[in-house]
């Protein structure tokens, strides 16, 4: 493994993974349309802090470290430029002043529309979030199926794929016995919203492409992320990654600390007893890492559920509030008329074994992380505009 492609390189996952895999020292090259860039600037959607381009964080990563990370902007809607990428040509394009290198051992592909309030809104953002996410995840099966079938591809999915049925959750597969006949199948999904749903439709292309033409693909059924901090961001101001607090764009946990930092009542949806399965970043990052360095079988689909513990939003709102106190917050919740359409108590028990059988060492939600966070993100109370914290966004 020498060669990692990172699609979407500039997101909250992408640059991480990017610096991540650099400093081992691996040929990185990063791909983005800066739709989440360009995203930042819009009035409804609030970020901590401005982060430097994706080509000045490159470079402020090579002035400091002496690996380079090399960048494309581009829209991987368009198949040829996703192409360009598989064909192992090391060709210099003069216009955008970008080196390829040679075909990728990894694709990690993150190239999609991420938020499932967006992609709610209306028919336009319901759209976009379709056609990018499921023409750009088709491009990337046809060129690796055209110029480059050895390359492995890491696709991210959510954990949301499954819904919230009232069975365990299976990692990816499940066995049925039906009129005394037995088949393994994709375990059954239902989502809850339009992304979700195209991250439904990503695995079935997938799943398509390794029985038709002996892709080799790692399915990571990632639950909500959450953290502000990695080994290789390292408190750097230039290096931080995009961090949201909206209604938007923010995911739930990273929304709690920023409302509890500026003693905004905790924004608890309905009930509160939605369960999710959560990882910290850095979690995100050990994950990836021991996907692409145990790649599965060709002609297979692998799939993991990329979690490490269940939380309800109550649960996370609970110690989030004793964290606070420590440093001395006096952190309150509120219960508001859920936006969304979901159950709000039910059960919840996926199985989670696959990549910590391959050695990924868990980083729990605990005071200490939650302290840690309340504490960078303090330092960017200045910039935090608390009208963006509730919008209503309805499904
Ligand atoms: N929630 C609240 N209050 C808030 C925000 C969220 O109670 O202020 C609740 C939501 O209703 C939901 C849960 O918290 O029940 C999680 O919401 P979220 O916004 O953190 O996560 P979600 O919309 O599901 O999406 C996020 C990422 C997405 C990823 C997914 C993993 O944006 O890219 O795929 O987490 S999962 O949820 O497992 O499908």
């Amino acid at each position: 493994m020498k060669n990692i492609l990172i699609l979407g390189g500039d997101g909250y996952l992408g640059w991480p993974t990017a610096m991540h895999f650099s400093a081992r020292g691996y040929n990185v090259t990063v791909v983005d349309n800066n739709f989440r860039r360009n995203m930042n600037n819009s009035p409804e959607v609030g970020s901590l802090y401005s982060v430097p381009s994706l080509n000045d964080r490159a470079r402020i990563w090579y002035e400091k470290t002496n690996y380079e990370i090399k960048v494309k902007i581009c829209d991987l809607t368009n198949p040829e430029s996703m192409r360009s990428f598989f064909k192992g040509d090391i060709a210099y394009d003069w216009a955008n002043s970008y080196e390829y290198n040679g075909k990728p051992d990894v694709v990690i592909h993150y190239a999609e529309q991420p938020s499932a309030p967006y992609s709610m809104m209306d028919y336009k953002t319901s759209n976009f979030t379709i056609s990018n996410n499921l023409i750009v995840t088709n491009n990337l099966m046809y060129a690796v199926r055209d110029h480059s079938i050895d390359t492995h591809i890491i696709k991210l999915g959510t954990m949301g794929e499954y819904g919230t049925p009232n069975i365990d959750i299976e990692e990816g597969w499940i066995d049925i016995e039906h009129k005394g006949r037995k088949d393994t199948f994709l375990f059954p999904r239902q989502a809850g919203s339009i992304y979700h749903t195209t991250k439904i439709m990503d695995t079935d292309l997938l799943w398509f492409g390794v029985r038709m033409w002996g892709l080799k693909v790692t399915d990571l059924m990632q639950g909500p992320v959450y953290g502000v901090e990695t080994p290789e961001i390292d408190n750097d101001e230039n290096l931080r990654t995009i961090f949201n607090y909206d209604e938007i764009f923010g995911t739930v946990i990273n929304r709690f600390i920023t409302q509890a930092v500026m003693g905004y009542p905790l924004t608890i949806y309905g009930k509160g007893g939605q369960t999710r399965g959560y990882l910290n970043i850095n979690d995100t990052l050990q994950c990836i890492m021991i996907a692409a360095l145990n790649p599965p079988k060709k002609t297979e689909l692998r799939i993991f559920n990329q979690i490490v513990e269940t939380l309800s939003v109550r649960d996370i709102a609970e110690k989030v509030i004793i964290a606070g106190k420590e440093i001395g917050l006096d952190i309150k919740l509120k219960s508001i008329d859920n936006p969304r359409i979901e159950q709000e108590s039910h059960y919840y028990n996926p199985t989670h074994q696959g990549l910590a059988d391959l050695g990924v060492k868990p980083n729990y939600f605990t005071n200490d992380v939650i302290t840690k966070m309340l504490k960078v993100v303090s330092k960017y109370k200045d910039n935090i505009n608390q009208k963006l914290f509730f919008k209503g966004i309805r499904w």
